[in-house]
Parts: C-alpha cells; sequence; structure tokens
C-alpha cells in the first residue's frame, strides 16, 4: 500500500476506494492508501448543512449525520446575516438553522431530517452514486 496526497473540491471529501477502504481528509486533502490497481469512486452524494454552533437542533442533526457515518460540509453561520440571506434564498425561505442539502436538494431542518429518517427515506438519499 502507498499513501498519496490528492487534492479535490471542497464538499468531496469522502472517497471509497474499490477494496472498500475510506479516506478522509480536511481542506479537500486526501491521504488515501492505494491498493495496486483499486479503483477510486465518489461514495456519498454532497450533503451540506447549515448551523449556529450553540443551537441545539443543529447538534441533533449532525449527530445524526455522524450515526449515518457521513462527511458532510458545515457552514457554521453565527452571527453572519448575509450567509443567512444566502442559506434562506436555497432553503424556499426558512431562515432557522439548520438547514440541510442533499446534492443541492433542500432536505429542511432537524425535524425534517429526523423525520425521513424515521419513514425509512434519508439512507437511500444517503446512498453512493
Ligand atoms: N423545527 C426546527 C427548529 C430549529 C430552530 O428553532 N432553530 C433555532 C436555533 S436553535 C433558530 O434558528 N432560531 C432562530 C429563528 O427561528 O429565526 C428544526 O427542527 O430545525
Amino acid at each position: 500500500m502507498e499513501a498519496l496526497g490528492l487534492e479535490y473540491p471542497l464538499g468531496m471529501e469522502r472517497y471509497e476506494l474499490g477494496e472498500g477502504s475510506v479516506g478522509e481528509g480536511t481542506n479537500g486533502t486526501l491521504d488515501l492508501g492505494i491498493y495496486s490497481g483499486a479503483f477510486m469512486s465518489a461514495a456519498q452524494p454532497l450533503i451540506e448543512i447549515y448551523t449556529w454552533r450553540s443551537c441545539p437542533f443543529c447538534i441533533r442533526a449532525k449527530a445524526l449525520l455522524d450515526h449515518k457515518k457521513v462527511t458532510y460540509t458545515e457552514y457554521a453561520i453565527d452571527g453572519d446575516e448575509a450567509a443567512r440571506d444566502k442559506m434562506s434564498k436555497r432553503a424556499m425561505g426558512r431562515r432557522s438553522v439548520p438547514q440541510i442539502f442533499i446534492n443541492d436538494q433542500h432536505v429542511g431542518g432537524c425535524d425534517d431530517i429526523q423525520a425521513l429518517d424515521r419513514a425509512g427515506k434519508l439512507d437511500p438519499l444517503l446512498k453512493a452514486v
């Protein structure tokens, strides 16, 4: 096995190797162990979550995503009204946090993602593409 440092666009931090191993990095940098002859493919959709750091709903929603063992891009927008406006435009006018997007599709807030999970509809959305 040899280690490689590779650059990928933000939000595409998690890749699965052909053998089933997963490499993760921060700031778009990956250190992947590559088995010779193995292929790489994107392992999950892009998941984005707008948060405030001390918001209990945000903490709960992130805990659910962590439980699902998916990586996500977090925009911590505490006090940033311009970022909140941008979030709101994407989120059909909703201004509460968290707001969650999967592949640019609006999922909603914490209650919404929890309801989606209870209905058995979250796992398919988080599946590899
Ligand atoms: N039902 C929402 C509740 C979210 C919520 O109330 N978040 C608070 C922060 S902890 C918030 O954004 N408050 C400001 C506002 O509603 O404008 C969810 O499950 O996401």
